[in-house]
């Protein structure tokens, strides 16, 4: 007995850090409110826009319980959530929340728990948003920060809190349902109304709404946490008089590379440091985005989307310098995407398996298509199918433009160039990439790539490699969800037979199609 006791002590103490598990409730509920002054009616978490921060230490898990109690008809009734760019083990795959690939939505007045364990050390900046439809642009967006008490680079900042996230997103005045059937109608994807920052932001003709203000100390050096949750908008980074050293991609710790402007695309995520090294003023943090023709929208002014870098001992007003685009006082040095390195370079594996994905729109209609297939999400999701023993890609619809892939393989993805006025953001749920040609660039990077989650896929054309050793349905996506509705979509289902060994599901997720199926179309 004295034996075991101390065995089991030892076992612990050789633990690094005791995971725990996070319980987290949401209340998925409609509410008024007005970030930049317009008062509409939101879908959100809690009442609020961005929803409540969620933070983790590494290796936690997190539960979290959603209560739907949406009940305004203008936008979708149903929610799913999904927790954008957390790597997810194939056993916890169907709690990933991508409606019709892992899952179906969570019915109004339903209540339903993801279980999600955080796996291989990952640890960064993360967000969450309701992956059914466009629904996130009614606002359903917040941010999921995991951080790593080892961090590697904790070295280089000070402060990195609750009051260091940046979370920039496009707004919309108009609710989802008319703008979507807009889009159908015309072909034309919405232009945002304004831009947000933090939660709060400006139009052309809106009121005064108070800018966000980032509160600093002389001689103190903060990490930023800069999270871009919009459905299209690319949004370029600056402050004025200070240079910004990112250290952080998508999750993934980079070589410590100091630039001025960053932009950033739908669903990307970057760690900066800031060194609040400049006089005690006010300086403005310029957030300005692009996102379609400005003229189709008149309350757009991109100028006005900012927030303010305050020191201590500054009077409460804004910066005395102009409202610019970029960094003012000194010269442009933006970040080039390919220039990134990651903190320990490691070369990508070989591919074994090649597919050329071709992005082309209808011309004229909301219907974008991969390799001469639109999208459309199957009424049985894309795990239930394998679940039933779904083997190959005859096994689903044609329009779910489903790759089934064996497991264990190195499966690189070429986009080639495509023209279009705007860069589609791609995304892979539950796993990274290695980014091997970057838009930005024309080289090839096979040697030290960095891994993100998202990148812009454009005119220059783009090159990935991931891996299938976590066997799943994993949605491929433009992070633009206009384009993600009129169905700039695949899903990378790899080891499907793997997937079934590994893959139990509760009782509770075998309840949600059925439950989500006997809904009338107005309550789904
Ligand atoms: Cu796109």
């Amino acid at each position: 007995m004295k034996l075991l006791v101390s065995t089991v002590s030892a076992a612990l103490l050789a633990l690094p850090v005791f995971s725990k598990t996070l319980p987290i409730t949401l209340d998925i509920v409609n509410a008024q409110g007005a970030p930049d002054g317009f008062s509409r009616s939101m879908v959100t978490a809690n009442g609020t826009y961005p929803g409540p921060l969620i933070t983790a230490t590494k290796g936690d898990t997190l539960v979290v319980t959603i209560n739907n109690k949406l009940d305004d008809d203008t936008m979708r009734r149903s929610t799913s959530l999904d927790f954008d760019g957390i790597f997810v083990n194939t056993p916890n795959s169907f709690d990933e929340g991508s409606s019709f690939v892992t899952t179906c939505p969570v019915a109004p007045d339903a209540s339903y728990t993801y279980t999600i364990p955080l796996v291989d050390g990952q640890a960064g900046t993360f967000w969450y948003h309701s992956q059914l439809s466009v629904q996130y642009v009614d606002g359903l967006r917040g941010a999921l920060i995991v951080y790593d008490p080892e961090d590697p680079l904790k070295h280089l900042y000070d402060v990195d809190d609750e009051n260091t996230i940046w979370q920039v997103g496009d707004w919309w005045h108009n609710t989802t349902l008319p703008l979507l059937a807009g889009y159908v109608a015309t072909g034309i994807v919405p232009v945002s109304d304004s831009g947000t920052f933090n939660g709060v932001g400006r139009y052309n003709g809106g009121p005064d709404v108070p800018f966000h203000v980032v509160n600093v100390v002389q001689g103190t050096r903060y990490r930023f946490r800069i999270i871009n949750t919009s459905a299209r908008n690319v949004f370029t980074i600056s402050i004025d008089s200070h240079n910004m050293t990112i250290i952080e991609t998508d999750g993934n710790p980079t070589q410590p590379m100091t630039v001025n402007s960053i932009d950033m695309l739908a669903g990307q995520r970057h760690s900066i440091v800031v060194e609040a090294n400049q006089p005690v003023a006010n300086y403005w943090i310029n957030a300005p985005y692009v996102g379609g023709d400005p003229t189709r929208n008149l309350n757009q002014n991109a100028t006005l989307s900012r927030a303010i870098l305050r020191y201590k001992g500054a009077s409460a007003e804004d910066p005395s310098a102009p409202m610019s685009l970029g960094p003012a006082g000194s010269a442009l040095n933006a970040l080039v995407e390919a220039n990134l390195r990651p903190l320990v370079a490691s070369p990508a594996p070989e591919a074994d398996i090649n597919i050329t994905l071709n992005l082309v729109v209808t011309a004229g209609k909301a219907q974008w298509n991969v390799n001469n297939v639109s999208y459309l999400a199957p009424e049985v999701p894309t795990l239930v199918k394998i679940l039933e023993g779904a083997n190959s890609a005859d096994d689903f619809n044609v329009t779910e433009n489903t790759f089934v892939l064996p497991a264990n393989k190195i499966v690189q993805v070429i986009f080639p160039p495509s023209i279009d006025d705007e860069a589609h953001p791609f995304h892979l749920h539950g796993n990274n990439f290695w980014l091997i040609k970057s838009n930005s660039s024309e080289e090839i990077n096979t040697q030290n790539p960095i891994k993100r989650d998202v990148a812009g896929v454009g005119s220059t054309g783009t090159i990935m490699r991931f891996s299938t050793a976590n066997p799943g349905p994993w949605f491929f996506h433009c992070h633009i969800f206009w384009h993600f509705q009129a169905g700039l979509a695949t899903v990378m289902a790899s080891g499907l037979e793997e997937t079934r060994k590994q893959v139990d599901p509760t009782k509770a997720w075998e309840a949600l199609c059925p439950a989500y199926d006997a809904l009338p179309a107005d309550l789904q």
